[in-house]
C-alpha cells in the first residue's frame, strides 16, 4: 500500500489551472484587508456555508480547500460566495492546508494567513483576538484550550491531547500547551516555510516543529472549541485523539529511521 506522503505527491497540489473561478480572492473590507483565512472542508455540506459566511459578512477574505468531499459541499462553499479550492480526491488534513496556503500566497497579498476549521467548532470571536494580537508584531499566533484552565472536556480526551501536546517534536524556543488546535494565524513569511508532507493527523507534528522555530516571535491566545450537537454526532473525539497518538508515533518512528 502506497503510504500517504506518496499519495499526496501524486497529486499535484499546486495545480489550479482548473479553478474556472475568479483568478484573485475578493478584496475584504478594509479592516481584514491584511488577513486571509484558510478553512478546509471534508464533507461539512451542512454547516459549511453558515460557517464561511459569519466569515465573509465579517470581512474576512477567505479560501475554502473542499478536500475532495463526496457531499455537496463544494455547492455550499459557492452558494456562501467564498473562494473555492478543489482536491478531486480527498488527501487529508495536512495535504488540504498545504494547497489552502499555497493558494494564498499565490491569489492574495494577505500579510496573515489563518486557519478555520468548516465545522463550527472555532469561533469568529477567538480569530478576532488572534488577528489582533498578530498584528501587534507576532509571527505566529496558536490557539489553545488549556491556557485558561481546563477545559471542559471528557478526561480521557484531556490527557490524551497534553500527552500529544508533550510528545509533539518541538523547536527550542517554545513548549505549546495544545499541540492539536486548529486555530491559527501566521505571517506570510512563515507560510513561506511551510511544506507539508504528512497528509494525515502527523502533519500538526511537521507544522508544529515549522511554527515555533526560535527566530519567529510565538504566542499562544486562549481559545474555546465548541462541542456542537453536529460536532459532537459527526466525530469521534475520543477516537480522534487516539489516531492523533498513533500517528506522532508513527512519524516519529519513521522520522527516525530516515535519519
Ligand atoms: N481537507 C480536509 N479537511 C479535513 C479532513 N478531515 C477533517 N477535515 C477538516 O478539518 C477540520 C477539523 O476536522 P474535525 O474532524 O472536526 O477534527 P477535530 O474537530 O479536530 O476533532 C474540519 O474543518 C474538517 O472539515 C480531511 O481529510 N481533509
Ligand atoms: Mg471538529
Amino acid at each position: 500500500m502506497p503510504d500517504a506522503v506518496t499519495q499526496y505527491d501524486d497529486v499535484g497540489r499546486a495545480d489550479y489551472d482548473g479553478l474556472g473561478r475568479a483568478d484573485y480572492v475578493d478584496v475584504g473590507r478594509a479592516d481584514y484587508d491584511d488577513v486571509v483565512v484558510i478553512v478546509r472542508v471534508y464533507n461539512e455540506a451542512p454547516v459549511v456555508a453558515g460557517v464561511l459566511r459569519e466569515l465573509l459578512a465579517t470581512g474576512l477574505r477567505v479560501i475554502a480547500v473542499d478536500d475532495g468531499s463526496s457531499d455537496a459541499s463544494a455547492d455550499e462553499i459557492d452558494a456562501a460566495g467564498a473562494f473555492r479550492v478543489s482536491h478531486p480526491i480527498n488527501i487529508g488534513a495536512g495535504g488540504a492546508l498545504q494547497t489552502g496556503i499555497e493558494a494564498a500566497l499565490r491569489f492574495t497579498r494577505a500579510k496573515y494567513i489563518a486557519c478555520f476549521d468548516a465545522d463550527g467548532q472555532h469561533r469568529l470571536v477567538d480569530l478576532l483576538g488572534m488577528i489582533q494580537t498578530i498584528r501587534q508584531g507576532h509571527d505566529v499566533v496558536i490557539g489553545s484550550r488549556f491556557l485558561n484552565g481546563d477545559p471542559d472536556m471528557g478526561r480521557v480526551r484531556r490527557l490524551m491531547l497534553k500527552l500529544a501536546a508533550r510528545m509533539t517534536r518541538r523547536g527550542e524556543s517554545f513548549r505549546l500547551t495544545d499541540a492539536h488546535n486548529g486555530l491559527r494565524i501566521f505571517t506570510r513569511a512563515v507560510a513561506g516555510d511551510i511544506e507539508l508532507n504528512h497528509s494525515g493527523m502527523a502533519y500538526a507534528s511537521e507544522l508544529e516543529e515549522v511554527l515555533t522555530r526560535s527566530r519567529y516571535r510565538v504566542t499562544e491566545f486562549p481559545v474555546q472549541i465548541v462541542y456542537t450537537d453536529y460536532s459532537l454526532a459527526k466525530g469521534q473525539p475520543l477516537l480522534n485523539s487516539v489516531n492523533i497518538l498513533t500517528d506522532i508515533v508513527a512519524h516519529r518512528v519513521s522520522g527516525r529511521r530516515r535519519k
